[in-house]
């Protein structure tokens, strides 16, 4: 079976901005369809995101990267089986560029997701059991979510310093369960912030993004929330931070900037070190900024043995940043977003190395995101212990919860009592 063609088309994320979407049909009439997605905080050695610059859509239109994938991509892959390793490699050849600066990321992901979509329609198997397959698990598990429940940062206009407050159902049986406790935490807050005339209107990942004086009352105000609804349930809700500090890095004078005070990196660690003793919180992302090495190796030494330290910006899915990062002994957990490397092969790639060397994995969407549940499959096939996916309202966001609870139907149906 073959690919026939494979078309794409400018359509908007969850933000109103454009973004590609590719339709790949195979040589029997099936298709499968695969949209990018596109980060506000974007890291500074993320793969390229093609943008026009022209007079459309302020600049953010993609037709470059459709014309990329029309006039350079669909050519070299239309007649081949879809085989998502072959695919990828061909395309990053034909990039040949070290961050996908010739095609564009937006380009060539979306093909790269569609062929592993494709592949997996052929081989009659869900998109996580082949994804389970190329990484030669012989089985899969399903991830702890980490609904984002509190924007801030570059993903809300309130003051909260901190881009994503999120809660994790830790040692909960099912994804069901643990969905529908993160569920009644969320709704719980909102009828907290409802009570008290607080802003109940969501953030670009779906999560409540209210005036909060700081992060203290934020942190407080979920707490309540948590505390209301935990005994009902068999397991524990903990707490994760991304605090996206990269944003909040001045570099020449290696100072960052949090409620309008400055904070050298010891002095940051020192508030992360005190947050930790008063809430618990199991996991910090980009705690610190995506060139502050020396800080990072001082902040893994002091808080890395009681708590999850999660890369972004730092490492931004790759490889050979994922290396430096084990040879400067920095962070013991790296997030995974497939549009941050650019093709599925590279993304299981630094999986697979994250897993070698005992890094946890958390598997991320973006915050400009589609219906594109891709990165449920993605988290599934590859195990990952944990998987980010926004709040608990907007459709982009529960279409990863959905296909999660989907998925975990279709492996309790194969499992035999
Ligand atoms: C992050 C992501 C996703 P963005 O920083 O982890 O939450 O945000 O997509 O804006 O980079
Ligand atoms: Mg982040």
């Amino acid at each position: 079976m073959n690919i026939a063609k494979i078309e794409a088309s400018e359509i908007l994320d969850s933000r109103g901005w454009p973004t590609v979407e590719v339709m790949l049909t195979l040589s029997d009439g099936r298709m499968v369809t695969a949209a990018t997605p596109s980060g506000a905080s974007v890291g500074r050695y993320e793969a390229l995101e093609l943008r026009d610059g022209d007079d459309r859509y302020m600049g953010k239109g993609v037709q470059k990267a459709i014309s990329h994938i029309e006039h350079f991509i669909a050519p070299s892959l239309i007649g081949k089986e879809p085989d998502t390793v072959e695919a990828d490699s061909i395309m990053i050849q034909m990039d040949d560029t070290e961050n996908k600066s010739h095609l564009g990321a937006n380009a060539i992901l979306p093909v790269s997701i569609a062929v592993c979509k494709a592949q997996a329609l052929i081989e009659e198997l869900e998109p996580y059991e082949l994804i389970g397959y190329l990484c030669g698990h012989e089985t899969v598990a399903l991830p702890c979510p980490m609904f984002n429940v509190i924007n801030g940062g570059a993903h809300a206009n309130n003051n909260l310093s901190v881009q994503e407050f999120m809660i994790m159902p830790i040692g909960m049986p099912s994804i069901r369960s643990a969905v529908e406790l993160g569920v009644t935490v969320f709704q719980t807050l909102k009828e907290i912030l409802h009570k008290r005339g607080d802003s109940v209107a969501v953030g670009d990942e779906g999560g409540f993004a209210p005036n909060f004086e700081n992060e203290k009352e934020a942190l407080d105000t979920l707490m309540e929330a948590i505390r209301r609804v935990q005994d009902r349930y068999e397991g524990t809700v903990m707490i994760a931070l991304d605090v996206a500090a990269s944003q909040l890095y001045t570099p020449d004078k290696k100072l960052y900037m949090l409620q309008g005070k400055r904070y050298d990196s010891s002095e940051l660690i020192d508030w992360y070190e005190k947050l930790i003793s008063e809430y618990p919180i199991y996991s910090i992302e980009d705690g610190l900024g995506e060139d502050d090495w020396i800080g990072w190796q001082e902040m893994t030494k002091r808080l890395g043995g009681k708590t999850q330290l999660v890369g972004d910006d730092i490492f931004v899915t790759n490889p050979v940043r994922i290396w430096e990062g084990l040879r400067q002994e920095v962070a013991n957990a790296v997030l995974i977003k497939p549009n941050q490397i650019g093709t599925v092969t590279e993304t299981l790639q630094a999986v697979k190395l994250c897993q070698e060397q005992n890094l946890a994995v958390v598997v991320s969407h973006r915050s400009g995101e589609t219906n594109d549940s891709f990165i449920a499959d993605l988290a599934t096939g590859v195990s990952a212990p944990q998987i980010k996916a926004g709040g608990c309202s907007r459709g982009e966001r529960m279409a990863k919860y959905n296909r999660l609870l989907q998925i975990e139907d279709q492996l309790l149906m194969n499992v035999e009592f």
